[in-house]
């Protein structure tokens, strides 16, 4: 063998996804790595082995990424995002890279435990909820259909708290995720940006005599990039998600040395670092949250500074930036890109207004999650003053431009003027983080096709009177690489073998092939017991957590989600304690047994949410105890839901909790997990939920509730709780007897402030829906005594999802927003 082809095949047992080739570089990662031996690694060394063996193979496809994209000169994306809500990597990476049996082949010639090495990963909890996940689907589904990406965000060192129940309340505890060093990450410390915050803003008067502008920060602080690779399934590409921490630069503690104030400029670093911190959970009043909108800009500024690098690297000139470069707003939370953008093009790169203008109208897009006021986000003037003055100018002059064509458009329509301001001028002066958006962006879009029409006709709508053609919608989607191949195997073999190939992992409507076989009895059966056996694993893991594992022959009907009174978990409740007094009633109540899962976080601040959290876990001991009910009802909550424990619930639900008010769920992404999983649907037409139902089947999906428009409807009209509390017993039984204390040792206090919000206010008509909803129930009671007529529906909402596959999203954005095609990386072997 020449030295050449010696050190080819070197390297494939270095890089190869042989298992042989794994087995040795997860042995030397083991020693070389972290000095260990087999005989002494924990479970942690063994993780870490693993991961950098695979981190390994990804980075040799990442360069070869960088270098395709590079060549090529294809427009990238960058998609913009205060979370990403990933998930653990190490299972998900194996899958991508297509080594999922070779590993495990090798971990058993090892005689290591290969599902307690995945295990041990702790996720990075870097997002809240649906939001953060989205952006880390979108991440795999870019790499995926081969379109060059970079994800950028923050690299937080507390991500969203890890919850515990103690004496059925949430508590939250800090989630350390680093302290055991992250393998899937490269920090990049050269690369590294300076973000100022304060000072004041300059005129000057260049060599020509031109007049330009100047920031002139009092504080300056660094954004460190942090790199990590993002495999794209059965195919080469890799792209990248840049993570910023932040640092003080070091002439902080010369500076500080020079003059002897060593305190001083610890504490100066110790500012810095603070930015990057922790993750804000969200439904918490954004008042006062001065960190947050530095953290805003941090990331920002680090991203775009970053972009305008690569751009004057490979071109020498930004004239082109926006044909490089497509900017994706995930919602309002990198609105400052606007703004930052035209700062850094014209104060530092000199560029005149239009030009400038023209860039970052071609640059940017911006995605809206939420219709809900109080997340609609404003940032006091008086703040940006003090923090962003320049960027404050900037925004004023963008207004100004904005107003005049307004006033052009509209004649004589200061109202709408008014309305549309970025500056809110009523009782203090706000910054509206959408308005800038919407004016610094090309596209606008909503998330499912009932919360597009509704941001046009609501929230934007004068927006929309300017400018139609600017608003889409692209429907959301979730990957089906995580949320079937990873979280369920099973099936996923199942469905292998029944198509006779798996080319639906990366083109999920070719699932259609497996409807004929829907009605065939054989399949049915064994779709049938890989739920019960999900079933069971569910079980096992509940019953060690919760003291109470539940019969995997019971109906599973599962509502997991962030706590929020229009996600309506009490609406839920209101139905199981009504059955519960039907089996206090009547012993022979003839019910399908059932056991009710929840799971999800309150915000820490948030009062209601977490009594609802209470609440659940109040009513679940009283019955699951009690021997009347005999096993026939039991109310689990299910603690910590975060990605990971997704994936043991979403394989295991037979039935789908989506119940939210209708206009409120901007799209929901849980409702694809489970019906991709084949969960059936209880929910309203509210979000995805509308589409869902219209791709499975409307005879497949269990529909209850007022339309958007009925809801609009009724609120006009004066809707009264009282009247259902009133008029409908059952209803009025199950809220009295809550507020009776029977699941409160008799305390009639606790549960007030829910029981009597409800009956006075209900703000998201969880009276009004109650009957509807119950009724349906029933016949999900019903429907699921016929197993035969049960397992076909669920074998249909799986078969029916190809829509919802994240890669039909990008490529929805691909074609009709960001205008960029699919670069294909090759590797030679
Ligand atoms: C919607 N998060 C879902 C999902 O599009 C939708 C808000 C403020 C600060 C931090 N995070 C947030 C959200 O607004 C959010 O998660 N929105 C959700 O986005 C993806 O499917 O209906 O509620």
């Amino acid at each position: 063998m020449n030295q050449l082809s010696a050190a080819a095949a070197d390297e494939r047992t270095r890089t190869g996804l042989s298992k042989e080739a794994l087995s040795r570089a997860f042995l030397d990662n083991l020693f070389y790595l972290q000095g260990r031996s087999l005989d002494v690694a924990t479970d942690n060394n063994l993780y870490q082995a693993a991961a950098f063996t695979v981190r390994d193979r990804l980075l040799e496809r990442w360069i070869r990424s960088a270098h395709v994209y590079k060549e090529q000169n294809a427009r990238t994306v960058c998609y913009l995002s205060a979370e990403f809500l990933l998930g653990p990597h190490l299972a998900n990476n194996l899958i991508n890279l297509g080594i999922i049996e070779a590993a495990r082949a090798a971990g058993d010639e090892l005689d290591l435990d290969f599902e307690q090495i995945l295990e041990s990963e702790e996720e990075p909890g870097l997002g809240n909820g649906g939001l953060g996940r989205l952006a880390a689907c979108y991440m795999d589904s870019l790499a995926t259909t081969q379109i060059p990406a970079i994800g950028y965000g923050i690299r937080y060192e507390f991500g969203i708290f890890d919850q515990v129940i103690v004496d059925g309340w949430q508590v939250e505890k800090g989630d350390t995720w680093l302290r055991n060093g992250n393998p899937w990450e490269i920090p990049r410390p050269k690369l590294a940006f300076p973000v100022g915050f304060g000072g004041y803003s300059e005129e000057y008067a260049d060599e020509y005599g031109v007049v330009r502008h100047r920031w002139r920060p009092e504080l300056q602080i660094n954004g460190v990039a942090y790199d990590t690779p993002i495999m794209g399934y059965g195919v080469n590409n890799v792209n990248l998600l840049r993570l910023w921490r932040s640092e003080a630069p070091e002439s902080f503690n010369f500076g500080a040395f020079n003059v002897g104030d060593y305190y001083g400029a610890v504490h100066a670093k110790i500012g810095a670092e603070t930015i990057s911190k922790v993750l804000y959970p969200n439904d918490e009043p954004e008042a006062g949250k001065e960190l947050r909108l530095k953290q805003q800009f941090f990331f920002v500024s680090c991203s775009l500074q970053d972009m305008i690098r690569l751009q004057l690297r490979n071109t020498g000139t930004l004239e082109h930036f926006s044909e490089k470069f497509a900017v994706q707003l995930n919602d309002t939370h990198p609105a400052l890109a606007v703004a930052e953008l035209m700062r850094l093009l014209m104060d530092e790169h000199l560029m005149g207004w239009e030009q400038a203008w023209t860039i970052t109208r071609n640059t940017c897009h911006f995605t809206n999650h939420t219709l809900l006021p109080e997340a609609l986000e404003t940032w006091p003037v008086e703040l940006f003053e003090r923090l962003l003055p320049r960027h404050l100018e900037i925004i004023y002059a963008i207004n100004q431009r904005f107003l005049d064509e307004v006033r052009v458009r509209f004649l004589n329509d200061e109202a709408r003027v008014a309305r549309m301001s970025l500056i809110d001028e009523g009782g203090g002066r706000k910054v509206r983080m959408a308005h800038l958006a919407a004016v610094g962006s090309r596209a606008i879009n909503g998330v499912a096709e009932l919360h597009s029409e509704l941001l046009k006709s609501t929230v934007m709508k004068d927006f929309n009177d300017l400018w139609p053609e600017r608003f889409h919608n692209v429907t959301n989607g979730v990957t089906p690489r995580r949320f079937m191949v990873v979280s369920n195997p099973e099936l996923a073999a199942l469905i292998t073998e029944t198509c006779g190939n798996d080319r639906w992992v990366s083109d999920l409507e070719s699932l259609r092939d497996l409807e004929p076989h829907a009605e065939d009895h054989a399949l049915q059966q064994r779709w049938r017991a890989v739920k019960t056996n999900a079933k069971r694993e569910l079980s096992d893991w509940l019953g060690a957590r919760t003291g109470y594992a539940p019969d995997p022959e019971s109906l599973f009907d599962v509502q997991a989600k962030r706590f929020h009174e229009y996600k309506r978990q009490h609406l839920n409740l209101l139905h199981i304690i009504w059955l519960y007094e039907q089996i206090k009633q009547n012993a022979n109540t003839d019910l399908t047994p059932r056991t009710f899962i929840f799971g999800g976080k309150a915000a820490p601040g948030y009062f209601m949410a977490k009594l609802m959290i209470k609440l659940i876990n109040a009513v679940g001991e009283v019955i699951n105890k009690d021997p009347q009910v005999n096993g026939t009802l039991r109310v689990l909550f299910m603690p910590d839901f975060n990605v990971k424990n997704g994936q043991r619930l979403y394989p295991a639900a037979d039935l789908s909790e989506q119940i939210s008010l209708a206009g409120k769920e901007a799209s929901g992404t849980g409702n694809m997990k489970f019906s991709m999983n084949g969960a059936l649907t209880i929910g309203t037409l509210d979000g995805a939920n509308i589409e869902i139902r219209d791709e499975v089947g409307h005879e497949n999906f269990f529909l209850f509730g007022m339309t958007a428009t009925e809801v609009q409807q009724r609120q006009e009209a004066g809707y009264q709780p009282w009247e259902y509390y009133q008029r409908n017993e059952q209803l009025r039984s199950a809220i009295d007897l809550i507020a009776s204390g029977l699941f409160s040792h008799g305390d009639a206090e606790l549960f007030r402030p829910l029981t009597e919000n409800l009956i006075h206010h209900d703000p998201f008509m969880v009276l009004a829906d109650f009957e509807d909803y119950r009724e349906r129930q029933q016949e999900v009671d019903r429907a699921y005594r016929d197993a035969h007529h049960w397992d076909r529906m669920s074998i249909l909402n799986t078969t029916r999802m190809g829509k919802f596959s994240s890669d039909r999203s990008i490529r929805d954005y691909a074609q009709r927003i960001w205008q960029v095609e699919p670069t294909p990386v090759e590797v030679h072997d």
